[in-house]
């Protein structure tokens, strides 16, 4: 009964994304934001202005509820997963207001996980609403100019107490994307009585804020500038200078990185799903173009090194699907309280896991695609380009590769490794389903390899996991992925594709940290030769010239 609502559910979404939505996505395209700081006589205005169609996206959003569905739960803990594959359908379709919509998802989270009261009650409503009118998006600004990654030191922003019980803000924020929105949370200092502050991650809280009044004037909030972006240029990123902004303090104070970290889990989800999606419309419309184009005398298609090329693409994209969702499926099941306490461990281990490893994927897939159409893959009319560049920021935004990998690290330290003890026996049991099982004999025994590996990595030093963290992140993905795709071919009704992808999948290096580690890589030696070969010398040598 469910899945057959949700099937019609999404067939009509996939047929108003090809008639209506599409055209939006090539319009917002086209014509980018533009920002006007001042009128004819000098005075300022800092409008951002924003094309018809990104306004229709909003509508649509609310109309088609990408976010509400989350919240709303009418399929119990599958409603996120039924989340999930609209944004995944709407993302390349989107013109760039999936970004919003990460963040307005996120800021709705912080709310519920702050308890729905008083004004942010309000705020909630507004933030899941369907109702185009009534829904709002949400920014996130964190980024200051000392730091996109070093949030609890990088955050100048000043917070005064007003004698009403709000906040005056001070600060100038980098980075707001969807500078548009309607409201934000954002990090800042609470000034005590002598205007003193506590610096570091505890002197932070999460305040919440409007970004206009009622009649359209900005919060005591100046417009710098648009920034100059390579890629998502269909949504304004703008430098915003904090000039008394009236804000809410909406968690305790001091615990404004833990309280908006539900935010970013939220956000680097979407990350996660965006990138599947650019890798899945990449290679769709690849597979598409081999059908028809014809060189050397026979189609694309027919030629065997063109067909590896994309199958190896498929493979990627295959388990970067599965991983995609498995996260999506437990979120769902901790948001409706049907999570065992492994299934929270689980997820606080794959929510960087995932996003860090499909953001790598989709920018290595969108470019190999973007080849396999030869010169056209670079011409800005077909299109492929915006894909391709608005694909590039996966890998930044959110958290880059390094700074997730560390979050790795933290889930496993702030639970005495609980995560891995769980990451392993989930492995284990999910290979189990595939025992007896022969085509997939050989996969299973190379994922059992890699754990014994990814496990044995674990128990070095914590100076040596730190340089070992990308690898290690990357070993936990691929393991993960690889057991999920022999899952998946484990099933009665799988195809032989489906088998083909497991097993190709886990022939590729599985566990690159046991690699590294066997090769020394993580050596103090090896370490100081890295800032040598980066410096071409001693990387003291270097500081004297
Ligand atoms: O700048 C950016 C924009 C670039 C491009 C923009 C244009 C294009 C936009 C296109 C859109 C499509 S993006 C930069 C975004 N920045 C980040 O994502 C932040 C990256 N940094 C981190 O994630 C760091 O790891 C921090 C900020 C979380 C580290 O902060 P701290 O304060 O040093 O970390 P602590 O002390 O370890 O954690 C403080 C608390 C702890 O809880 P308690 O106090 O209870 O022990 C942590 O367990 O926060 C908790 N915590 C978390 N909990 C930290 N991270 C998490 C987490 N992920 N999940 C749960």
């Amino acid at each position: 009964q469910i899945q057959e609502e949700v099937s019609q559910d999404l067939e009509r979404f996939g047929n108003r994304l090809l008639t209506e939505i599409q055209p939006l996505a090539w319009e917002c395209a086209s014509n980018p934001p533009v920002f006007r700081q001042y009128d004819a006589w000098g005075q300022r205005l800092d409008h951002i202005i924003t094309c018809s169609a990104w306004k229709r996206m909003k509508e649509i959003s609310a109309e088609e509820g990408l976010v509400a569905e989350a919240y709303e739960r009418k399929y119990s803990n599958w409603s996120r997963v039924h989340q999930a594959i609209k944004l995944y359908l709407f993302s390349n379709f989107s013109g760039g207001f999936n970004c919003p919509l990460a963040m307005t998802d996120g800021a709705a989270k912080v709310i519920e996980s702050l308890g729905i009261s008083g004004s942010l009650k309000h705020a909630f409503d507004h933030l899941t609403s369907r109702d185009p009118k009534k829904f709002w998006t949400s920014g996130q600004w964190m980024t200051e100019r000392r730091g996109g990654s070093d949030v609890a030191d990088g955050t100048e922003t000043l917070a005064i107490k007003q004698p009403d019980g709000t906040y005056h803000l001070h600060g100038f924020k980098w980075f707001t994307s969807a500078a548009d929105s309607d409201v934000t949370l954002t990090l800042a200092r609470k000034a005590d009585a002598q205007g003193r502050v506590k610096q570091g991650s505890g002197g932070l809280s999460l305040f919440f804020l409007k970004v206009q009044d009622e009649d359209g004037k900005l919060n005591n909030i100046k417009v710098q500038r648009l920034k100059d972006k390579l890629g998502t240029r269909q949504m304004a990123t703008a430098e915003l200078w904090l000039d008394g902004a009236k804000a809410e303090l909406i968690s305790a104070e001091g615990r404004g990185v833990a309280s908006i970290s539900h935010m970013l889990n939220i956000t680097r989800i979407h990350n996660t799903v965006g990138a599947v999606a650019a890798m899945r419309r990449m290679i769709s419309l690849s597979r598409e173009y081999a059908l028809r184009r014809v060189a050397f005398g026979k189609l694309l298609k027919d030629h065997p090194l063109h067909m590896q090329t994309i199958a190896r693409m498929e493979v990627q994209t295959r388990g970067a699907f599965l991983l995609a969702m498995e996260v999506v499926r437990l979120l769902g099941l901790v948001e409706t309280n049907m999570a065992s306490e492994q299934d929270k461990l689980l997820l606080r281990l794959l929510v960087p896991v995932a996003k860090l490893y499909t953001g790598k994927q989709a920018a290595a897939v969108v470019i190999e695609a973007m080849e396999s159409f030869g010169g056209q893959g670079y011409m800005e009319d077909t299109g492929l380009p915006v894909i391709v560049r608005d694909a590039l920021v996966l890998p930044i935004w959110e958290g880059t590769t390094n700074i997730l990998s560390l979050d790795v690290l933290r889930s496993l330290s702030k639970s005495q490794g609980q995560v891995l003890a769980v990451f392993i026996s989930t492995v284990q049991r999910k290979l189990d389903s595939a025992s007896g099982i022969e085509k997939l004999g050989a996969a299973v025994k190379l994922v059992r390899e890699a754990v014994r590996l990814v496990q044995s990595a674990s128990s070095r030093g914590a100076a040596t996991m730190e340089i070992a963290a990308r690898d290690f992140s990357y070993s936990l993905a691929r393991i993960y992925a690889g057991a999920l795709l022999i899952e998946h071919a484990a099933q009665p009704d799988s195809s032989s594709t489906d088998v083909s992808a497991a097993q190709r999948w886990c022939n590729q290096e599985l566990c690159p940290v046991g690699m590294e580690l066997r090769n020394g890589s993580y050596d103090a030696q090896e370490v100081f030769l890295d800032s040598c070969l980066v410096y071409d010398g001693s990387p003291v040598a270097h500081c004297k010239l």
